[in-house]
């Protein structure tokens, strides 16, 4: 028997799941577990969230938070998708957690004593505004291997290279727009180079591979491997175990793989037998299986197999990596900051996780991009699910219910088509099962389904509602054929909709599936039904259009929020409109929240000799007492207004962008009642 180790890539930990996350590196990699564990094979399932990195620690300074906060609370927000689509790992980590860093640091640490880091003083990207260096997705700019806009410091999204960013052409700063100068700067290079025969020895035992993998590797090693860095100028990381290297941390793609490790270690003292890991990661005969998306393959294939190689330990090395390719949502590409993604959580409020488990595996995309539309959506619910399974599963039980006590009646008497019927639903597991073993989840799961098809073909060919009246004893013949075929249903469909394979087991009374054999023998005896319920409701075209429309407010709304562009300018005014505007600098002297309203402050200012009274609408963003003391920009010739039942007598000038405001305040000290213009 094999023994296998799955993981799934580690899903960042500064953003919710979307479903193009779930469809390629995780529901293809839980069915591929749930189908081993129904085949008796020895099986781990090992994830967790990667907790490091710059999205993350731009995330953080974005929101104002700490990267520990962004990373805790994401952490809880991925893992309650999972569970909500029946994702279910054996370990769910995150690479911010001590004993990861100390992994880390001891891998990093035989790396440089077996001779495999070099140190190099290198030139890096450094924004002279924000006083810091600006690595990997700090910076952006057009790819110079391909030409692409948007080619981050570390990789372009577009043709898939890894990038130096010192090449870019066109080079911005992430946090400031400003273009970024070069700077030295001491790293640590991974010497690649030395790991390019094995790495071609080993890869060259992977005939079976997927293609996208496959020649993509072996087309980067053909160009000729180059040293990479895998430490980086910011403070958010696993610390370089070196003297001397304050402000720089491990790359996150360096520690990140090696939490694979570090949550499988986790998992063994969970579970009470802490050496139990190395049951897997030191045996030659685990297969380890990496679930990925496409943009992970060359961390997967190269970096990390070389990281492993470096090792005195010996660990296993990927046995594969079945990298999927992208899902598209309505025909565009999903994409995260446009809003234009369809997010777990949100479906989940909607709808149940199941369906989305059972759409996005008959429309895996596996060998090429694959799209999500509400409409393929709904026919996928209304036409298989419901209309063909959950219809067969009711008509038998129903039928059985009524007009045999609540059972499925045994019969030994089958004819020659019945036999047949129960070898050809046999043919198609064993098919099932070798799709399932080769990761072809979309195959499968349209197999699963054609052995429904044919058990309505078979009740409907066999007319056990007309047979019935003129003999009794011959109809039981179709309910146990039928009865044979949901059991058989019920162990091929468990790893795509576990759910719905539970109930229908359930209805029959058998215990939750767990054996793969038993597809191969008989049932032996009357079945006991329970209480007969309707597997799967229809969805209404009414809940889909609603769907559609909430899809695309959020993408407006978002739009709202996007960065004014210089495009969206108002009108030209004249130079005589703008001097009728009367700005001053004016000194805050006292500041309260308004009762009864959460938006208002209520502001006394100073203005040369005049106090004047005014009210804001900045209370969600400032503290009365920070804005007390402080020197301002104010509109001072507004006609007053009433508002609360308070007078405002001008306006206080901010800037916002989407959710975020500052009030202005002048960069130098000047006195109260400065004229602007
Ligand atoms: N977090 C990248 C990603 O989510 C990365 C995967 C790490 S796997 C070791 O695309
Ligand atoms: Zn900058």
């Amino acid at each position: 028997m094999d023994k296998y180790l799955v993981t799934s890539a580690l899903p960042y930990a500064n953003g919710k799941l979307h479903i193009g996350h779930v469809a390629g590196a995780y529901i293809p990699a839980d069915i591929f577990v749930r189908y081993l564990k129904l085949k008796g094979e020895d099986v781990v399932y090992i994830c967790g969230t990667d907790e490091h990195g710059a999205p993350i620690s731009i995330r953080a300074e974005a929101e104002g938070k700490t990267p520990q906060e962004i990373v805790d609370y994401y952490h809880q927000s991925i893992k309650k998708s999972f569970d909500g689509i029946s994702v279910e790992f054996d370990n769910f980590s995150g690479t911010a957690r001590p004993k990861h860093h100390e992994l880390s640091q001891q891998f990093f640490l035989e790396l440089l004593n077996n001779g495999f880091i070099n140190e190099h003083i290198t030139q890096q990207l450094y924004c002279e505004h924000d006083k810091r260096f600006l690595p990997d997705r700090y910076v952006e700019g057009q790819c110079y291997h391909c030409g692409a806009e948007g080619a981050r410091g570390d990789q372009c999204d577009a043709c898939g290279k890894l990038i130096d960013a010192t090449l870019l052409v066109k080079p911005q700063c992430k946090i400031c727009g400003n273009t970024p100068i070069v700077k030295e700067t001491k790293h640590w290079f991974l010497n690649l180079p030395k790991f390019a025969d094995p790495l071609k020895a080993w890869l060259d035992t992977k005939e079976s591979w997927k293609d996208n993998v496959l020649k993509f590797i072996l087309s980067w090693i053909e160009d000729g491997l180059i040293e990479r860095s895998i430490t980086r100028d910011i403070n958010w990381g696993v610390k370089i175990p070196v003297a001397d290297t304050e402000g720089k941390v491990l790359y996150v793609w360096f520690d990140a793989p090696i939490g694979y490790i570090s949550s499988s270690i986790e998992w063994a003292e969970r579970i009470g037998q802490p050496d139990r890991w190395k049951d897997y990661w030191y045996d030659e005969k685990t297969k380890l299986v990496h679930f990925i998306g496409k943009d992970n393959i060359p961390f997967h294939a190269i970096i990390w197999p070389s990281i492993l190689m470096g090792q005195k330990q010996k660990y296993i090395l990927p046995h594969d990596i079945p990298a999927n390719e992208y899902l598209t949502l309505e025909g565009d590409k999903i994409s995260t900051s446009r809003n234009w993604a369809i997010w777990v959580e949100d479906f989940l409020r909607y709808f149940d996780g199941e369906l989305l488990r059972y759409t996005l595996s008959a429309n895996a995309p596996e060998t090429k991009d694959a799209d999500f539309s509400w409409k393929d959506f709904q026919t996928r619910v209304n036409s298989e699910l419901a209309n063909i399974l959950g219809n067969l599963v009711n008509r038998v039980l129903s039928f059985s219910q009524k007009n045999y006590d609540g059972v499925i009646p045994f019969t030994s008497d089958l004819s020659d088509y019945s036999k047949q019927t129960i070898q050809e639903v046999r043919e198609i597991a064993k098919e099932i099962d070798t799709e399932y073993r080769e990761y072809k989840v979309r195959k499968a799961s349209k197999l699963c389904m054609d052995i429904a098809r044919i058990g309505n073909k078979y009740f409907d060919e066999m007319k056990p509602w007309a047979c019935i009246k003129e003999d009794k004893e011959k109809t039981k013949e179709t309910l146990f054929v039928c009865g044979e075929i949901l059991k058989v249903i019920s162990i091929v469909f468990a790893p795509i909709i576990p759910q719905g394979s539970a109930k229908i087991r359930e209805m029959m009374s058998f215990a939750p599936a767990q054996n793969w054999d038993d597809i191969f023998t008989l049932n032996d005896s009357a079945i006991k039904i329970n209480e007969v319920t309707t597997m799967y409701r229809k969805i209404e075209d009414a809940e889909i259009e609603a769907q559609i429309n909430l899809l695309k407010e959020q993408a407006k709304a978002n739009k709202a929020d996007a960065v004014p562009q210089y495009e969206d300018k108002l009108e030209d005014i004249d130079f005589d409109d703008f001097m009728k505007l009367d700005l001053r600098i004016v000194k805050v002297l006292h500041a309260e929240k308004i009762k009864k309203s959460d938006k208002l402050l209520k502001l006394k200012v100073q203005c040369g000799n005049n106090e004047i009274q005014v009210l804001s609408g900045i209370a969600k963003y400032y503290e009365p007492e920070q804005l007390i003391g402080k020197d301002i920009v104010m509109l001072i010739n507004l006609k007053p207004r009433k508002m609360m039942g308070e007078i405002s007598e001008g306006m206080i000038l901010s800037a916002h962008i989407g959710d975020d405001l500052r009030v202005l305040i002048p960069e130098k000290p000047i006195k109260n009642g400065a004229k602007i213009s």
